[in-house]
């Protein structure tokens, strides 16, 4: 089994770097199809189809077998189904409102489930040249460089990644809201990137210390959660308790009791079930 995770591996990081190459080259065009999805500032773009029709194309190609959950397809009726099957998550651009904004924090995230648990995560940034890697046990990478989590315990301390989301839902909002109140004096900051992978990303390389959210969806969060675990940090719900993937709700930290902590004073929130 490990023999066929490596050669997964090498496939899909091949394939990543490739379509990052697509993305790189389309960010900075001011001419980008842009429709919208679930609210007025939900958006995909022709880049999102086209690129992970590229990788599920060639995911598909070279492992017939496998299944697939990919954001662009959901949104086009495809079910959400995590099954045991090896299932490869995939987020074709992850940050789209960045991306049509021509900000350069936008990235691929893509992930292997095999029995329902993470054993590949790749995001990739091509814009800034990060490419983050993980294996199940392997530990996470940077550009081929080990990282590691801030390992940082007080929220006192900490630099939180928090999102505004693109929901239009006034609870939700109010949610949000609450939670920077509640936050802003409790800590040493509050930052958001626009993408629930590259927030995950920074929480794994140590760059801050924890980030929430909620609404997002498995495809934003499969890569992350394991890129954040093998930098040696923790992935729970946000009310604390094991993360349930489906359930749209995140809460990533360099260190356990940071993640309790953190948890124990958001405001909740409960999205419909992916
Ligand atoms: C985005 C997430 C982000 C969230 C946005 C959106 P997309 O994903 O990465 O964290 O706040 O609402 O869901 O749509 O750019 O792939």
């Amino acid at each position: 089994q490990q023999g066929s995770v490596d050669e997964f591996f090498n496939v899909v990081l091949q394939l990543t770097k490739k379509c990052g190459q697509l993305i790189k080259e389309r960010t900075s065009s001011r001419t980008k199809k842009v429709e919208t999805k679930s609210s007025a500032i939900d958006f995909v773009t022709e880049t999102d189809q086209e690129v992970e029709r590229l990788l599920i194309d060639g995911l598909s190609k070279a492992f017939p077998e496998h299944k697939f959950i990919g954001e662009e397809s959901v949104s086009s009726g495809a079910q959400c189904e995590l099954t045991d099957a090896p299932t490869w998550i995939i987020d074709p651009v992850d940050g789209t409102m960045n991306f049509v904004h021509s900000f350069p924090h936008s990235c691929i995230s893509i992930a292997l489930f095999v029995d329902k648990h993470p054993a590949i995560g790749i995001i990739y940034n091509p814009m800034m040249n990060q490419l983050f890697t993980a294996q199940k046990g392997k530990g996470a990478f940077l550009n081929g460089e080990k990282i590691t989590v801030s390992g940082t315990k007080r929220l006192a301390e900490a630099l939180i990644m928090m999102e505004f989301g693109t929901s239009r839902n006034a609870e939700q909002r109010s949610v949000i809201l609450e939670n920077q109140q509640k936050l802003m004096p409790q800590v040493h900051g509050l930052r958001a990137l626009g993408s629930a992978a590259l927030n995950m990303a920074m929480v794994a390389c140590g760059a801050a210390d924890a980030y929430f959210e909620f609404g997002i969806h498995i495809w934003d969060i499969a890569a992350g959660e394991l890129i954040i675990t093998e930098a040696g940090g923790a992935v729970i719900d946000p009310a604390g308790g094991q993360v349930d993937r489906l359930s749209r709700r995140v809460l990533g930290a360099s260190s356990q009791e940071l993640a309790e902590q953190l948890a124990k004073e958001l405001a909740q929130f409960y999205p419909e079930r992916d």
